[in-house]
């Protein structure tokens, strides 16, 4: 028998409402397979938490977190709250304490109609972008200096060392090598005449190591481009911390939106737990309407499950999503249809249970 234990973090705005979705199909698969378990436990941190405590977390957070196998988070950020305060103090604040150095987020075309490109192209989109998650442009290293003073200067400096670099380098040549795919880096070596430039040396320094495996170096530039005119070229991806997060959204922009992208912060060595969260943020806009897409969520579980080596039902789980994207009428507003955030998670675990 399996047991997870899972701390769960729903956060701000919609996080709450898509994490409640995914913890319903959690609870499915307990009820579906004897061999599995989970337990689930709460907390209450994010913005709110913040006004009236005037910390994201609790002082003792991460030492609470520690004795759990999984974060599940939800989403943070809420207007009244500075978004770097919310996103530093609580989960850039998790990803660091547990060396959570890579960040695998899938950019898929689950659905031909998904997407907003025209291009032959748009049919073929299967990239797994591993961005670096622990340092880089996101080391918190910089300053603010005289400030409010005509000569104010502000400083953010990127930290690239040659350990957070090579492993997460040699982690996506060891996936490339083990999907049989192509691997492709994305820097700017051009422009960023240090840390690029190590970027760019160690990428070559490590496919040494991996001669099997076809590489292919971009700026980021040019793959931005790339990623709307021919997406197809894109198989596993390795970038930087910044680089990734934008690029992922652009590649959620090309396969039908933030609603449907997901993202897992891995300890590979599993010494500390891994966080699993949907990329989008808490969308104040709509929350508490009960219309936000719980598909990022639940396809999160889906990373969750197969992090754990519960890959017949990651795969399950990965299968229902995308046996969903053709009931239209069963989707959110966001992907043309008409259901609720609770509609859409019945529906889900009604035909998982099939
Ligand atoms: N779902 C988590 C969330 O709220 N993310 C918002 C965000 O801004 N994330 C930035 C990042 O992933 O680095």
């Amino acid at each position: 028998m399996k047991h997870i234990k899972i701390a769960l973090i729903p956060g701000d705005g919609i996080g709450p409402e898509v994490v409640a979705e995914g913890v319903n199909v959690l609870k499915a698969i307990e009820q579906l397979d004897s061999d599995i378990s989970f337990t689930f436990t709460e907390f209450p941190w994010g913005c709110e938490y913040y006004l009236e405590h005037g910390n994201m977390m609790d002082d003792d957070g991460i030492d609470r977190l520690r004795e759990f196998d999984a974060i599940y988070l939800g989403a943070v950020g809420y207007p009244g709250v500075p978004d770097h305060i919310s996103l530093w103090d609580l989960l850039l604040r998790i990803r660091k304490a547990f060396d959570q150095y890579v960040n695998l987020r899938p950019v898929s075309l689950l659905d031909p109609s998904l997407t907003p490109l025209k291009s032959k192209s748009e049919k073929n989109i299967d990239m797994l972008v591993i961005r670096e998650n622990s340092e880089g442009e996101y080391a918190g290293a910089g300053d603010w200096l005289f400030k409010g003073k005509p000569e104010e200067v502000v400083l953010q400096t990127g930290v690239f060392s040659r350990k957070g670099t090579e492993r997460i380098i040699r982690y996506a040549y060891e996936e490339a090598r083990r999907s049989n795919r192509t691997l492709t880096s994305i820097s700017k070596g051009n422009a960023l005449n240090y840390s690029m430039v190590f970027w760019d040396q160690v990428f070559e320094e490590v496919g040494k190591d991996y001669p099997d495996v076809t590489t292919y170096s971009y700026l980021v530039d040019a793959a931005s481009l790339y990623f709307v005119t021919h997406p197809e070229r894109f198989e596993v991806v390795v970038t930087s911390n910044l680089f990734g997060d934008i690029m992922t959204d652009l590649g959620a922009g090309i396969t039908g939106g933030l609603g449907l992208a997901t993202g897992a912060n891995i300890n590979p060595e599993k010494t500390y737990p891994s966080m699993f969260e949907p990329v989008h943020g808490s969308a104040p806009d709509i929350a508490g309407k009960g219309v936000a897409n719980p598909i990022a969520a639940i396809w999160s579980v889906s990373q969750m499950l197969d992090f754990f080596g519960e890959e017949k039902w990651g795969k399950a789980v990965l299968d229902t999503i995308k046996s969903m994207i053709g009931e239209t009428a069963n989707l959110t507003p966001d992907l043309g249809g008409k259901a609720s955030t609770s509609e859409v998670g019945n529906r889900f675990v009604e035909k998982l249970t099939e």
